[in-house]
């Protein structure tokens, strides 16, 4: 479809689930080893993930990393402290950036993770935790910009609420805004071009999230005047826990022009919570990448958002999970290709509405009609006839012959 298959798929290593996450859960400990040799929670153990995760990326042909400000360097006592840690190591990644051409999808302040933000970043009670995330978010952005970051996220993790019982949800709302906006203004007089990204998720950690999914959120950055700055990361497994399906959420994001970027990863049906999978379903991929082809393409990327199962805890189980994702991603984009080359779904879609294309049905969408004149109309016929078959079990028939046919 015009550009070879690298320019569609700009692929993005997750360094928090790939460098950091060894597998702990509510019930148990670490299974993986991610200590590269070293001692975790030093200086000597963020440069290792660095060396580790470019050895990765250069093995595998991945073009592109996210992080989290507190994925790169242990979070010190004081901020002061930290933020010297994200300089020495922002220097030393800028390096191997210039040795290998990979670049940086996005960076994010992890506004989550620290016991202070037990009530949110922007949401949060405290005037002084606001203050918190507003300097996590000042260094985050100092950091993408030093790396080239293509666009700057806003997960909103714990901002929501637990019971309304305690909760003033409009001065919430204003507060996290207010974060937004102060962030635009410090990026773009810092040089940031890119986009910022609201990641929408309805909930986990919080019972509530704000951002519950793309239409809230879009409804939100038009509220609060932030529409021409944002757009949005649209992650499989969160459209599943917001009872959508991945597609809808691509769809709802792209008729807005907000498809931004995507986390690439899969939930689980049966379970109700972030698992975080590496994408396998070649339906959800094949269906994803016609909504970007839709599209035209992304801003972003695709980041794998995404972690190996708990027991693949060796190093190896790490490159068969990236291939899983990166080839179900590139048979999604072949399969895809194939359905819009075929036209089928596409010609169905558009005779579906042909009775829109003359007489009342062209006066409505043109806005040259009444309510009355409907109406007169209506009474005319008397009865309408029944509008068509939907023909699903037709089109799904297709969609089969073309992914296994
Ligand atoms: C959590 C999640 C985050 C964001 C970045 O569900 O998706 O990792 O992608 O903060
Ligand atoms: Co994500």
């Amino acid at each position: 479809m015009g550009k070879p298959m690298k320019e569609h798929l700009p692929f993005a290593m997750a360094w928090w689930h790939n460098l950091c996450a060894a597998g702990t859960d509510m019930f148990g400990r670490e299974t993986a080893d991610k200590s590269f040799g070293t001692v975790k929670g030093t200086m000597e153990h963020a440069r290792a993930k660095v060396d580790a995760g470019f050895e990765f990326m250069k093995k595998l042909g991945i073009r592109y990393f996210c992080f989290h400000d507190v994925d790169l360097v242990p979070e010190m006592d004081n901020i002061k402290e930290t933020n010297r840690c994200l300089d020495v190591i922002s220097d030393y990644i800028l390096e191997k950036m210039q040795q290998t051409g990979i670049r940086c999808l996005w960076g994010t302040a992890n506004l989550f993770s620290n016991p202070c933000f037990m009530n949110g970043a922007g949401s949060s009670n405290s005037a002084d935790v606001f203050c918190f995330a507003a300097a996590q978010i000042k260094k985050a952005l100092d950091i993408t910009v030093k790396l080239g970051g293509k666009g700057y996220v806003f997960w909103g993790g714990r901002e929501g609420y637990e019971t309304l019982l305690n909760t003033d949800v409009k001065f919430e709302l204003e507060n996290i805004a207010r974060l937004m906006h102060l962030a635009v203004a410090y990026g773009r007089s810092i040089g940031f071009t890119g986009d910022f990204y609201i990641e929408p998720k309805p909930k986990e950690p919080m019972k509530h999230q704000y951002d519950f999914d793309a239409a809230t959120a879009i409804g939100f950055l038009r509220q609060y005047g932030l529409d021409k700055d944002f757009k949005l990361n649209i992650e499989a497994n969160h459209a599943t826990l917001a009872g959508h399906t991945f597609q809808h959420e691509l769809r709802i994001a792209a008729i807005n022009g907000m498809l931004g970027s995507i986390d690439a990863n899969q939930g689980d049906y049966l379970l109700g919570w972030d698992t975080d999978e590496f994408p396998f379903n070649v339906y959800e991929t094949t269906m994803c990448m016609y909504e970007v082809l839709k599209n035209g393409g992304l801003t972003g990327g695709f980041n794998f958002d995404a972690k190996n199962r708990r027991p693949s805890y060796t190093a190896e189980d790490m490159f068969h999970a990236y291939i899983l994702g990166m080839d179900s991603f590139a048979l999604g984009l072949l399969k895809a290709a194939k359905l819009i080359e075929d036209g089928r779904i596409d010609a169905f879609i558009e005779e579906r509405y042909q009775s829109y294309r003359s007489g009342i049905g062209a006066r409505i969408r043109s806005g040259d009609v009444t309510l009355e004149e409907l109406a007169d109309y209506a009474e005319m016929l008397g009865a309408p006839e029944l509008p068509g078959s939907g023909s699903q079990e037709y089109l799904e028939g297709i969609i089969n012959t073309l992914i296994f046919g």
